[in-house]
């Protein structure tokens, strides 16, 4: 079901709430003239001198504002465009004259008269951003048309064709334009050894650069060159018809070009001379203008071309597919901010709006992967397209979240789809089950969808809920209770329990009873939107594999084993318990009422390494409570050392009283030594020295199995 209305239209709300919201902010704001302040709007007392300790001492860190000067100074550079470095911008409008609705779906280019805000730059391939306009080079012609539908950019040149076929072979070409990287020489032009190594190399060069050794790579005037899209596009209309389509503009003035010499001399004496003369033209009114023609081709007219019109290397000559002027593009204002503008804009030949798409030449199909690293390189974090001269002027209503230099500030919880938080209906973006669109280029069918198989999404839940074992399932439900219990939405605990009842629908049940949710509904789940109904059935019931409990490893190494102790604890059977830790590097930690040492029934000292207050049962794996008459009494008493035998014992650990110490397990009903040594690992030991040995092997044994779930009742323990 695609994006419902209701949704669009309480997007729309929250957007005009944040904006509402900002507005109440600017409704303090003053001008931004008069006296100078910080970026922080502090106003600024003295812009001339920093200050000292006295007028010939050192400077104060307390300076701020010198600090904050030079520190935003120190960042005022970004890296340029890899290439297309150098150029400027203008904005302005194209408006359309030919309606396109037997081509294309677009709604800019389906109503005559309407003007879309455009923004475009151009630029020389090879320099750098400080390097002469004049030199021979190939121009970009890059056009951000901000429609209703969203930005479409029309990345192009002022040459119909480029140098190589597939994007794999970009990278070389520049590298073998830019300057050679010993010497990094010459700057801003193709005429050195390695780009004519490259190019004499790379046959499929030689149609470019015929154009790079034309009056074309030496325009008199941006105003004075036409552009071209240069791929092969593609057209569809509202009734799904394509069209491959070609785009030029070709400029009002004509086109004009300056001599070599001349180029070389102005190089020399104004380097700024192409942006010089479309700036002064503007302002002096005199707008230039292009008109848009199309070279329109039906799918079926391409292959009597006579060559392959998804290679980027050839044009489709006019006198074979006349073009059709369908508008015209006006440039009326120059940018008030040269980097805020014409620096930061960031176009991608990726972003096509509804009506045009891409084909499948491979030098566009590689250039879709390569502009957003770019952009997000140059431009400092993935929210380019928030900048101001980036920013769509249709309703944004993206998902993206945070990430540096974010200047949308978003409204409620919900950035992620299918969702039903918002509007309180289930909203769920995507193109249902529609058969896979045919590729531009006939060969591949396009689709999001996936293999039928993958429709299957509860056979292996219920196949892993079968295969685990009693406890672990005990567990699942325990956290699906307790998740779904801190779900404020009745509706959403619902649909969970829905959900998981075609998984089993013991399962579901007992986390339904658990939080309050309706009998679940396996019908419910499967009338959902996104739901598929199937079930493929696996050769076996059950996969023991998957069961934790089947899967104990070897040996206890580095398990932590807690030692509670009091004065007059008997160490004999518990010395032989740490010596075989100690072997199988297990770790003994003695806990007591304080740390420091207790007396031993035979009066030594029993160093303590951590207070009973300060530690906790889950800081460990099992418990031993060694016996001796005074020293389980002083446990007993303790609060912190009961619940820390019971909580171990409700976990399931390893639980070791030896000798009277068993006493302690009296509040769990287990002061019965027979009723407690049946208790899985509860181990029950004594003292004298011949029982030892069985204590000992009973007690790794148990812990090596680290947890013990058949334990009835353990709910009612409280811990
Ligand atoms: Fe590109 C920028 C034009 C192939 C990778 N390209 C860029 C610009 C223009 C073009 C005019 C500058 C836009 C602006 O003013 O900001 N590019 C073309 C043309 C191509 C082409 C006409 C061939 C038909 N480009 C191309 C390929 C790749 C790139 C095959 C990589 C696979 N182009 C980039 C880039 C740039 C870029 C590295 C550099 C700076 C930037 O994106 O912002 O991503």
């Amino acid at each position: 079901m695609p994006q419902s209305k209701q949704e669009s239209q309480r997007r729309a709300k929250a957007n005009e709430a944040a904006a509402a919201k900002l507005k109440q902010l600017e409704a303090f704001a003053e001008p931004s003239e008069g006296a100078l302040t910080t970026p922080d709007g502090i106003a600024v007392t003295d812009n001339h001198g920093s200050l000292r300790a006295g007028t010939r001492g050192p400077l104060l860190a307390e300076d701020f504002f010198l600090r904050d000067k030079l520190a935003h100074f120190e960042r005022e550079r970004i890296p340029e465009r890899v290439v297309w470095a150098r150029g400027a911008g203008a904005h302005g409008y194209f408006e359309l004259t030919r309606p396109l609705g037997e081509y294309t779906s677009a709604g800019f280019l389906n109503d005559a008269g309407v003007r879309t805000p455009v923004f475009v730059r151009f630029s020389n391939l090879t320099g750098s951003q400080g390097s002469a306009d004049t030199v021979r080079d190939m121009r970009g012609f890059a056009v951000k048309f901000y429609t209703r539908e969203g930005n479409w950019d029309l990345v192009g040149a002022n040459m119909p064709v480029f140098f190589v076929q597939d994007a794999m072979k970009f990278p070389d070409l520049v590298h073998a334009l830019k300057p050679e990287p010993h010497h990094g020489m010459p700057q801003a032009s193709s005429a050195h050894d390695t780009f004519w190594d490259f190019a004499s190399l790379m046959p499929e060069s030689t149609h470019a650069l015929m154009w790079l050794m034309s009056d074309r790579a030496l325009p008199r005037s941006w105003r004075m060159m036409d552009g071209f899209g240069v791929h092969a596009f593609r057209f569809v209309n509202a009734h799904g018809v394509p069209h491959f389509v070609k785009f030029h503009w070709k400029a009002r003035l004509g086109r004009h070009a300056l001599l070599q010499a001349e180029a070389r001399r102005i190089a020399g004496l104004d380097a700024d001379f192409l942006r010089r003369d479309l700036w002064d033209a503007i302002e002096q009114g005199c707008f230039p203008e292009w008109e848009l023609a199309l070279q329109l081709i039906p799918e079926a007219k391409a292959a009597s071309l006579g060559f392959d019109l998804l290679d980027p290397t050839k044009l489709v000559p006019e006198e074979l597919v006349p073009p059709l002027v369908v508008g015209k593009l006006v440039l009326n204002r120059n940018p008030d901010d040269f980097f805020a503008e014409s620096e930061q804009v960031a176009f991608h030949p990726g972003r096509l709006v509804p009506g045009i798409e891409f084909t499948g030449d491979p030098l566009l199909q590689g250039r879709l992967m390569s502009y957003t690293g770019s952009q997000m390189a140059r431009l400092g974090g993935p929210n380019y397209a928030q900048l101001p001269i980036n920013r769509p002027v249709c309703p944004v209503h993206a998902f993206h979240r945070d990430g540096a230099h974010r200047t949308a500030i978003g409204q409620g919880a919900v950035s992620y789809e299918p969702s039903s938080l918002a509007t309180g209906a289930e909203v769920r973006v995507d193109g249902g089950r529609e058969a896979p669109q045919p590729h531009a280029n006939g060969v591949e069918a396009r689709t999001r969808l996936r293999a039928n198989e993958f429709d299957d999404h509860f056979s292996q839940a219920s196949f892993f809920w079968n295969s685990v074992s009693p406890a672990e399932r005990d567990h699942i439900v325990g956290a699906f209770q307790h998740e779904l219990a801190q779900v404020r939405v009745p509706a959403i605990r619902q649909r969970v329990v829905d959900n998981l009842a075609h998984v089993d629908s013991r399962l579901a049940r007992k986390v339904a009873e658990a939080v309050g949710a309706a009998a679940p509904d396996a019908k419910a789940a499967a009338g959902r939107a996104g739901f598929r109904e199937l079930r493929l059935k696996l050769p076996i019931e059950t996969s023991p594999a998957l069961a934790m409990e089947n899967g104990n490893g070897h040996g206890i190494a580095t398990r932590r084993v807690a030692v509670l102790v009091a004065p007059g604890v008997e160490v004999g059977a518990l010395r032989a318990l740490q010596q075989a830790l100690e072997e199988a590097r297990a770790r003994c930690i003695l806990l007591a009422e304080r740390i420091g040492s207790v007396a031993t029934a035979a009066g030594q000292q029993l160093q303590v390494d951590e207070s009973l207050c300060s530690s906790a049962s889950v800081l460990f794996d099992a418990v031993i409570v060694p016996g001796g008459a005074a020293c389980v009494e002083a446990l007993a008493a303790n609060g912190h050392a009961m619940h820390f035998i019971h909580e171990a014992f409700k976990h399931g650990k390893t639980v070791c009283v030896i000798g009277d110490a068993l006493k302690l397990l009296e509040p769990l009903g287990l002061g019965d030594a027979q009723a407690a040594a049946a208790v899985a690992g509860v181990i029950v030991g004594r003292n004298d020295p011949p029982s030892r040995v069985q204590l000992v092997q009973d007690f790794l044994a148990a812990l090596a199995r680290h947890r013990h779930w058949t334990r009835a009742h353990l709910d009612r323990v409280a811990a």
